[in-house]
């Protein structure tokens, strides 16, 4: 097992598009628990392949306190979201030390498969549908700054630019 790095916001990796995953084999099944150990360590609440430069959709999230119920998705598909939407503060691994309201939709169905490579569909709303959508767009290529104004996204990316250079994240 390996943690794996995080790459940092305004990286450019970050807007990679994701390929599908064409066989859940044991080479993914050993990626997933490094995208794990690295959502843990972080700590984190999802993960994204994009995240740790590897362009395969794959998601590994674990909202409980105990850290012990992982989820995967391997090539999640969206088949249905709510019309009604929901603000949530936002922050991502990958822009740390900031947080910022996002807009999405409240409930969404997403269809995927499991680390055995088998299919199943989840209903998820609350901070699940939030997590699920925000590691979706990661495989898009898409960081949630983008959802904000230009503004803030270019002094987010010069801080945090510092902060690399300063050698601090
Ligand atoms: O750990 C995380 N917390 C979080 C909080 C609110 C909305 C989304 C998230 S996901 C984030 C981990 C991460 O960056 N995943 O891509
Ligand atoms: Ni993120």
């Amino acid at each position: 097992m390996a943690v794996l790095h995080i790459l940092h916001y305004p990286d450019p990796r970050l807007h990679t598009v994701a390929k599908p995953v064409s066989e859940v084999n044991e080479k993914i099944r050993a990626l997933v628990k490094d995208m794990a150990q690295t959502m843990y360590e972080a700590p984190g609440i999802g993960l994204a392949a994009t995240q740790v430069n590897i362009h395969q959709q794959i998601i590994v999230i674990d909202l409980s306190d105990e850290r012990d119920q992982l989820q995967v998705f391997i090539n999640p598909k969206l088949v249905w979201a709510s019309e009604e939407k929901k603000v949530w503060q936002e922050g991502c691994l990958s822009v740390p030390d900031f947080y910022d309201e996002v807009l999405r939709p409240a409930e969404v169905k997403v269809q995927a498969l499991d680390i055995d490579g088998k299919e199943f569909e989840i209903h998820a709303d609350g901070l699940m549908a939030v997590c699920i959508q925000h590691e979706m767009d990661h495989l898009k290529g898409k960081v949630f700054v983008e959802y904000l104004s230009s503004l803030k996204r270019m002094r987010i990316a010069g801080k945090l630019k510092k902060k690399t250079k300063a050698g601090v994240i």
